[in-house]
């Protein structure tokens, strides 16, 4: 049994139910994938929130900020041929591919890391301008010098790309567009200068010649990305055979940087694992699990908007324990703790 994760009790932390729609005809479908951060002492989520309207019998709505900045619905008949719809998540019309739920960025807090309420002063991110237009999601939070660097995938009809928005009070914030273009995802921002220059992973797609793996970028403002070297590639037959995509910020061990990556086999089903990068040069890979350290087991993992799927893009580092906040099932927001001690004793180094 590989699976070394000590999920909270208490899971799921968050479900649909616990939050308000952001508008009446909206309704809640899933809670997932949250960024996290600690800001004045408390630890803080930035959960991605996916909307829709109720679904009627026959037809199906599909969601997207239009022009305007307002949201917009679309409805289709199921019957129309020209509409495929054979996966929870996307479905395709007229050749052209949509989202069922369009997604933003709640901004939660708790004391406790536990129990998590919205403060009222404090504001949701949404998806803004053409590249946002289908929603922004799965954020991933990064300190630096005083600055938070939130890495989110944003999508629009143009495609799935990465963008950046900072801030140094979680009440003002500045857009600095689209950092990786598509399709790209899965990016994080290592919390510490390398040399003197800005380090990230991010994930392009390259479907017909090699794959979804892991790359490394490299920056002088945090914003310019240049001198991308491939990282991290899927394996045949393996839990993560079909993608692999960086979690948040790597962790800094004596050993080298820790990353918590997820990794999905041919089947959909997401596991995570973790890698290690040489400390001066992060560009070499010097070890990684062979078997996940965590995989879809509760009932919450295993069914829910899109079923067996436990996939983290936030995490606190406390000395030797790893509190991890993570998606399960496409729908809800769990905890785990890890020891980095015992995840550090699990990699191999065969790659
Ligand atoms: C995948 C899934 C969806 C997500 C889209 C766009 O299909 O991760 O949840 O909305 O990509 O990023």
């Amino acid at each position: 049994m590989s699976d070394i994760a000590h999920r909270f009790p208490e899971n799921p932390l968050l479900m649909p139910k616990d939050l308000q729609p952001s508008s009446d005809d909206l309704q809640i479908i899933s809670l997932l994938n949250p960024g996290v951060f600690v800001f004045e002492q408390k630890t803080w989520l930035l959960v991605r929130v996916a909307e829709c309207i109720a679904q009627k019998e026959g037809v199906i709505f599909f969601p997207l900020i239009n022009a305007l900045g307002k949201v917009e619905i679309i409805e289709i008949s199921l019957k129309d041929p020209d509409l495929v719809a054979t996966d929870a998540r996307i479905v395709q019309y007229k050749g052209l591919d949509y989202l069922t739920t369009l997604s933003h960025l709640r901004i939660l807090c708790s004391d406790d890391g536990i129990h998590f309420y919205t403060p009222e002063d404090i504001h949701p991110l949404t998806g803004a301008g053409v590249l946002e237009k289908f929603g922004i999601e799965d954020a991933r939070v990064s300190y630096l010098e005083d600055t938070y660097y939130i890495t989110y995938t944003a999508v629009s009809a143009n495609g799935v790309g990465v963008g950046l928005r900072t801030t140094k009070d979680w009440k003002n914030f500045e857009k600095k567009g689209m950092i990786f273009p598509p399709h790209n995802k899965d990016c994080t921002i290592f919390e510490e200068k390398i040399n003197g220059k800005f380090y990230a992973l991010h994930r392009p797609s390259s479907p017909q010649i090699g794959g979804n793996f892991i790359w490394l970028a490299e920056s002088p403002d945090g914003i310019h990305w240049g001198n991308h070297q491939f990282l991290l590639g899927t394996r045949k037959d393996l839990w993560d055979s079909a993608r692999v995509g960086a979690g948040a910020a790597p962790i800094k061990t004596d050993k080298g940087w820790l990353e918590i990556y997820h990794g999905a086999n041919a089947e959909q089903q997401y596991c995570l694992g973790a890698f290690l990068m040489d400390l001066e040069n992060p560009s070499k890979v010097i070890a990684r699990t062979l078997e996940p350290i965590m995989m879809p087991q509760e009932n919450y993992e295993i069914s829910g908007f899109f079923g067996y799927v436990v996939f983290t893009n936030g995490h606190i580092v406390e000395g030797d324990k790893l509190t991890i906040y993570y998606g399960a099932a496409d729908e809800f927001v769990c905890g785990a703790y890890f020891s980095i001690t015992e995840i550090l004793s699990t990699l191999v180094n065969e790659l």
